[in-house]
Parts: structure tokens; C-alpha cells; sequence
């Protein structure tokens, strides 16, 4: 387990197409650099509809689904893999709710967005969720920049 291995987690957090298309990606970096998380994974990405498909996996069924694997091929993504102590569950509260009008300002969803079909930002739910989206987007693995945890741990 990473957890016994002293390993930080490290959520899979995609800015997605509005995100690119209106400038944030420097926002965005900077809210999870600031709060003290450390970048260790960094690409410009044309998502593929089957990508998206499993990355949306347990969405299926829902109603918006099509609209949402529309608009996430509507323009380019950002893949980021950030570093650092309990940063799945601390990185979705950077984000701010699912709907953009439940997030607190101070948030990234609260301060720069009204709709939840344009909600500027993904992040991984739970660590195990982490786990296979950074295999599926970074298929090449990440390595962990933490001290003395200089090794490849995504291969
Ligand atoms: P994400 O996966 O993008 O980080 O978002 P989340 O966990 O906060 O929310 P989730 O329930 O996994 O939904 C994924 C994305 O689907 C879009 N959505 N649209 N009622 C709707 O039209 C609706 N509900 C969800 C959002 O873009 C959400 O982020």
C-alpha cells in the first residue's frame, strides 16, 4: 500500500476544456503550489472519446453523459498529478463542489465559474480513483519528486 510506503497521494486533477480555452491553467497551478502541493506531472492533452469513456466509467448511465464526454472533446485538457499529504481529499476542496454554484468563493469552482457542464476542473475522488486515472492518462508513469521517495512508483 503507498500509505506503508510513506508515499504522498497524488490525485489526477485535469483542467478541463473551459479551463484551457479561458486562460486559468496558471490559476489553477497556482491555487495547488500555493497550498503547499508539488507538481509532479504536467500535459497538454487532446482527450479520445474512448479515454474519456473510461474515465467517466461509472457515468454511464446518466442523463448529461453525452453532453459531458461532448464537452470534455470540445478543446484541449491540461493533466496534472500533483504531490503531497492527503491531497486527494484536500484537492477537491480547492476545487469546490460538483456545482459551481454550491462552492464557497475562495474555491476554484466558487470563484471563476456558474455552471456545472463548465465546472473548469477535475479531481480524483479517492486514491484508488487516482491510481487508474493517472495510468490512464499518464500511461508513461510519474515520478514522485518527495525527498528521499525518489523513485518511480507508476510504472
Ligand atoms: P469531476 O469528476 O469532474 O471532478 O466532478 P465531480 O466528481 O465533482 O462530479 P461527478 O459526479 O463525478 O460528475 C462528473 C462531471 O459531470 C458533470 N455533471 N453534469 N447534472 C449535470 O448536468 C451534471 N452533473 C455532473 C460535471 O462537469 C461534473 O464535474
Amino acid at each position: 500500500k503507498l500509505e506503508e510506503l510513506g508515499v504522498p497521494f497524488k490525485p489526477d486533477t485535469p483542467v478541463k476544456p473551459d479551463g484551457v480555452e479561458r486562460g486559468l491553467v496558471g490559476e489553477i497551478i497556482k491555487r495547488f503550489e500555493s497550498k503547499g502541493y508539488k507538481l509532479v506531472a504536467l500535459q497538454l492533452m487532446h482527450p479520445t472519446k474512448e479515454q474519456l469513456e473510461e474515465h467517466y466509467g461509472d457515468l454511464k448511465t446518466k442523463s448529461f453523459f453525452p453532453k459531458l464526454v461532448a464537452y470534455m472533446l470540445s478543446g484541449p485538457v491540461v493533466g496534472m498529478v500533483w504531490e503531497g499529504k492527503d491531497a486527494v481529499k484536500t484537492g477537491r476542496k480547492l476545487l469546490g463542489e460538483t456545482n459551481p454554484l454550491n462552492s464557497a468563493p475562495g474555491t476554484i469552482r466558487g470563484d471563476f465559474c456558474i455552471d456545472v457542464g463548465k465546472n473548469l476542473c477535475h479531481g480524483s475522488d479517492a486514491v484508488e480513483s487516482a491510481q487508474k486515472e493517472i495510468a490512464l492518462w499518464f500511461p508513461q508513469g510519474v515520478k514522485s519528486v518527495a525527498r528521499g521517495l525518489d523513485r518511480l512508483i507508476y510504472e
